[in-house]
């Protein structure tokens, strides 16, 4: 057994038995009360998951194994830039809780370089789509075509003791994790660079890899690809790919469709999808207003057309966050650290003085900062990548990192199946008759 797993297999045992002892005496015990809101309203702030990986608050932002992200480029492990954290270190932190030295996150890139080989038939499935398909379209088919190769299922079809689920889903997490930066940057060569593919690098850590499967050799990419990758991994387990990718795994559906699962919710615009969105919406702006370089005025202007049109404003808003977002902000520092000018850059930053008074003056918008959507692609376009129909994917490998290593906690702690019990509008009124007939 690889070190990695023996410590993950450890710490888990030990929690399960902790989680077991607090139940017994504890499991009657009321945490929070819900309200018909939350019941209505998208169940925010509902405790009702357990999500080792990290946490948010709505002030201080995400914090992974209570680390925030200054703490991250302090303390892990960095690629050969020097300066921003490796993804591996960060898949490290998350499945066992501590911080690996550099030689354990190097050891994580040769094993995953070892595992990354992707059937064939993974990449014929993908050239029988047209090329046309949106990008997280072909993400999801080609991970649900990879789960022909799914230790899990296959030993739990032979009759797999429960025991040892976390043990298939830790190896399907490895391989999966290995396998996803070829496949992604499958996805855009063939659908941006006329399917002229490139084989992946022996040298390379696993963002470096990405970044070269790509086709950005560009060493300041692949330090914003490290960082890129480690920001966006996890977000506490409510946002809706973590969650999704919890009720799916909760069937023990093997990590394969589970993960293609939560990419389905990344895909959609209110979540991962955003990213795309801001992007387009800057460039429709530059576009109507025929400048790269608006003013204040003519931004606020094009909010307000915007929001006229009952469209949201891409990359503004969150349902737990009240602050501007912490991977807004390391993106920003990033581009002040790394690039001296840039339109898009400087339009992000525009945008940014203008859209939170506008939304705060809305009066129901509760959170008018900037979320991780609202910098991200201004990066990509400034380094070359400017196809911003694959912008999602991007998020889509770096959330890998997050929900597999939950996903790894939820098999070895044996967590069940979720099931949270929903009620009619016609419970609703019974509900309330009896309330008003007591009051
Ligand atoms: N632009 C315009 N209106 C917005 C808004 C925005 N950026 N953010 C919130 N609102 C509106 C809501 O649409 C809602 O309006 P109605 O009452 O008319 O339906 C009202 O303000 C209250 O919403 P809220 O409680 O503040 O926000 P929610 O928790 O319901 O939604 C989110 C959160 C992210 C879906 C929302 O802020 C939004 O749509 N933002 C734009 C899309 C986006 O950037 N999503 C990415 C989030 C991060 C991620 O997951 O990647």
């Amino acid at each position: 057994m690889d070190t990695l797993k023996k410590k993950f297999y450890e710490k888990s045992s030990a929690l399960k038995v902790e989680i077991k002892s607090l139940l017994k005496e504890h499991s009657e015990l009321m945490v929070d009360d819900v309200n018909l809101g939350q019941i209505y309203g998208g169940a925010r702030d509902i405790k009702m998951m357990v999500w080792e990986t990290s946490e948010l608050d709505a002030m201080e932002g995400i914090r992974f194994r209570n680390m925030s992200i200054p703490e991250l480029k302090e303390k892990l492990p960095k690629g050969k830039d020097g300066k921003e954290p490796l993804p591996e270190a960060l898949f490290w932190l998350m499945l066992v809780g501590e911080v690996p030295t550099k030689a354990e996150a190097d050891w994580l890139t040769e094993e995953w370089r070892k595992r990354s080989t992707v059937p064939a038939h993974v990449f014929s499935t993908l050239d029988a789509l047209p090329t046309n398909t949106h990008a997280m379209t072909q993400f999801t088919i080609a991970i649900n075509a990879m789960q022909t190769e799914s230790i899990f299922a296959s030993r739990y079809d032979e009759g797999m003791n429960k025991d040892e689920y976390w043990d298939a889903t830790y190896e399907d997490t490895m391989n999966l994790i290995a396998k996803l930066p070829q496949v992604a940057a499958y996805i855009y060569r063939r659908t941006y660079a006329a399917g002229q593919h490139i084989a992946p690098s022996t040298t390379e850590d696993w963002s470096g890899n990405y970044a070269h499967m790509l086709g950005f050799e560009n060493e300041e990419f692949k330090a914003l690809m490290r960082l890129y990758l480690t920001i966006h991994a996890d977000h506490e387990g409510g946002n809706a790919s973590a969650h999704t990718t919890h009720l799916v795994g909760s069937t023990l559906s093997d990590p394969y469709l589970t993960f293609a699962a939560g990419m389905n919710a990344l895909a959609g615009p209110l979540h991962g999808l955003a990213n795309q969105e801001v992007i387009k919406w800057i460039f429709d702006m530059l576009e109507e207003l025929g400048t790269t370089a608006p003013t204040k005025e003519q931004i606020a202007d094009y909010v307000h057309a915007t929001l006229a049109k009952g469209q949201v404003v891409p990359g503004y808003g969150h349902a737990v966050l009240r602050r501007p977002d912490p991977r807004f902000m390391a993106q920003m520092e990033f581009a002040k650290e790394y690039i001296r000018h840039d339109d898009v850059v400087e339009v992000v930053w525009k945008v940014f003085d203008v859209v939170p008074g506008i939304l705060s003056s809305l009066g129901k918008v509760k959170n008018p900062w900037p979320n991780v959507d609202a910098h991200s692609g201004a990066l990509l376009v400034h380094y070359g990548l400017k196809e911003y129909g694959y912008y999602t994917v991007l998020f889509g490998v770096s959330r890998a990192l997050g929900v597999l290593a939950a996903l790894c906690w939820s098999r070895a702690l044996g967590f069940p199946l979720e099931r949270p019990k929903s009620v009619t509008t016609e419970w609703v009124r019974q509900f309330l008759a009896e309330h008003k007939a007591k009051a």
